[in-house]
This record gives C-alpha cells, sequence and structure tokens, in this order.
C-alpha cells in the first residue's frame, strides 16, 4: 500500500487548523499510520527541502518551517502522494481551487499550510527524515493500531 508524507506547517498549527485538516484526509479514506507534534531544527528542515537550496526564498522557507511546532504524518493508501497532493491543492494559495485546504485556508505561498510528498521517493525520504525506525515505525504502528475492536 503506497504512503506519502503531510506535515500541517507551524502556521496550520498555529492557527488551530490540525483537526479540520486531519479529517480531511480521513474523510477521503487515507489511514493515519503515524503523527507527531514536532518542532524542528534548522539541519532537518534544510534536508527535507534539499531539492529547493538554489532557490530565492530557500533560507525564508526554513525560517518558517523551524518558527514553531508542526504536525508530521504519515499517510497511507491508493496513490496516497496523488490523493494527498489533490486534496492539499496547487503550491501557491492564489491558484489552489477553492475546496482544496491551501484553497480554503491560505493566502500567501510562504505561509501554504501544509506539505504533501510529490512521489514516492520523496515520501519514503521524508517519512525517514521524520519518523526515525529507534522511536516510530509506522509500519508497526499500522499492524498493531487497527485492529478491529
Ligand atoms: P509544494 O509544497 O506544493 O510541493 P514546492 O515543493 O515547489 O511546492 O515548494 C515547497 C515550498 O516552498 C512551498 O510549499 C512553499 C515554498 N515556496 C515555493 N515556491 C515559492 C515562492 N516562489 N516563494 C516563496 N515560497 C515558495
Ligand atoms: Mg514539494
Amino acid at each position: 500500500m503506497e504512503r506519502t508524507f503531510v506535515m500541517i506547517k507551524p502556521d496550520g498549527v498555529k492557527r488551530q487548523l490540525i483537526g479540520p485538516i486531519i479529517t480531511r484526509f480521513e474523510q477521503k479514506g487515507l489511514l493515519l499510520t503515524a503523527i507527531q507534534l514536532m518542532t524542528i531544527e534548522q539541519s532537518l528542515a534544510e534536508q527535507h527541502y534539499g531539492e529547493l537550496q538554489s532557490k530565492p526564498f530557500f533560507s525564508e522557507l526554513v525560517h518558517y518551517l523551524t518558527s514553531g511546532p508542526v504536525c508530521a504524518m504519515v499517510w497511507e493508501g491508493q496513490h496516497a502522494v496523488a490523493n494527498a497532493r489533490a486534496l492539499i491543492g496547487k503550491t501557491n494559495p492564489v491558484e489552489a481551487a477553492p475546496g482544496t485546504i491551501r484553497g480554503d485556508y491560505a493566502l500567501d505561498i510562504a505561509g501554504n499550510i501544509v506539505h504533501g510528498s510529490d512521489s514516492t521517493e520523496n515520501a519514503q525520504r521524508e517519512i525517514n527524515l521524520f519518523f526515525h525506525a529507534d522511536r516510530v515505525d509506522p509500519m508497526l504502528f499500522h499492524m498493531t493500531g487497527y485492529e478491529d475492536s
């Protein structure tokens, strides 16, 4: 089953949007298999957005991501990467359709509320960055956390 990494960025956490955002993913039918509220260090933010290192907005982006707690999550399901990106909407909230998370909750590209992996390779890379095997094993959580009750 495909997995993706989703992160509610500091402004989303600050604005108390964790609940509404999680609800959208749950209603879509994706399964939450790991979640962690955390404050991230500069080095982790830089690694996460490593592909954007040469962009003029890179330092602003890293500063933003480390400005307060984030909510890191792993969501699992059919086409999890593409389905999560569809729920999130276009990078620039101005272009994100109403009904998407960025379309409904954000105004500015520099504060676009939520991150979603853009490929299965990046999803695995980002999950490994944020969820260390010695602390949280999403697969283990999945196997033990969703037994019929
Ligand atoms: P996405 O988050 O939709 O995958 P991305 O990977 O191209 O988009 O960029 C990562 C983040 O960087 C994005 O969510 C917000 C920020 N960003 C992208 N383009 C930007 C720009 N032109 N000015 C300021 N921030 C930008
Ligand atoms: Mg991206």
